[in-house]
C-alpha cells in the first residue's frame, strides 16, 4: 500500500480527460487500494484517478461515518439523474476552499467493481452529489469552475497567498 500525492489546483493535470479502463487488471486493483488509503489518510470521502495523476476512470468513496463503506466505480456512467441538491462542497485538490454547488439529488449509475463485474448503484444526497463531484474530476472539471468568475479570481488569490505560505 501506498499515500500516493495529491494534485492541487489549478495544475493543468487537473484538466485532463480520463480513458476508460479497458480491463480490471492487479494493476488497476493497487491503484483502487492505494486511493482508498489514501483518500481516508487525507481524510475525504472521494477520490478521483486524476487527482493522483492517473488518467483512468477510477473513483473511491467512501461517505459512511463508520468508514468501512468502501465504493469502487470503474468506468462509472450517470445512466438517469434527477432533483435538484444545492449542497456545500469540498474538494482535496483544492484545500480549505468550500462552496454551495447545484447538482442533481438522485443518480443511478452503472461501473465495473474490482473484479470487472458491472453492477448499478442507486444514490441520493451526500453518496449522490460525490458520485458527482468525482465523475466531473474524470472529465477534467474542478468544482470551483462552476463558480462565477470573480469567485474564482478570489479562490485562485486565496491559493497564491496559501502557497507563498509555504515556500
Ligand atoms: O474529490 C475530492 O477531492 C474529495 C472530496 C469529495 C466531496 C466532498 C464534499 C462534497 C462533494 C465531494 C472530499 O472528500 S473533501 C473533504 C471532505 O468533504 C471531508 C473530509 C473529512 C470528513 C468529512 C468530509
Ligand atoms: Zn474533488
Amino acid at each position: 500500500m501506498a499515500l500516493l500525492k495529491i494534485l492541487r489546483y489549478p495544475d493543468e493535470r487537473l484538466h485532463r480527460v480520463a480513458a476508460k479502463v479497458p480491463e480490471v487488471t492487479d494493476e488497476i486493483r493497487t491503484l483502487v487500494h492505494n486511493m482508498a488509503e489514501t483518500m481516508y489518510a487525507a481524510p475525504g470521502i472521494g477520490l478521483a484517478a486524476t487527482q493522483v495523476d492517473v488518467h483512468q476512470r477510477v473513483i473511491v468513496i467512501d461517505v459512511s461515518d463508520s468508514h468501512d463503506q468502501l465504493q469502487v466505480l470503474i468506468n462509472p456512467e450517470i445512466t438517469s439523474s434527477s432533483g435538484v441538491s444545492d449542497s456545500e462542497e469540498g474538494c482535496l485538490s483544492v484545500p480549505e476552499v468550500f462552496a454551495k454547488i447545484r447538482r442533481a439529488d438522485y443518480v443511478l449509475v452503472k461501473a465495473l467493481n474490482i473484479h470487472g463485474d458491472q453492477y448499478v448503484l442507486e444514490a441520493n444526497g451526500l453518496l449522490a452529489v460525490c458520485i458527482q463531484h468525482e465523475m466531473d474530476h474524470l472529465i477534467g472539471k474542478v468544482f470551483v469552475e462552476y463558480l462565477s468568475q470573480l469567485k474564482q479570481t478570489r479562490i485562485l488569490g486565496k491559493i497564491k497567498k496559501q502557497q507563498r505560505n509555504i515556500m
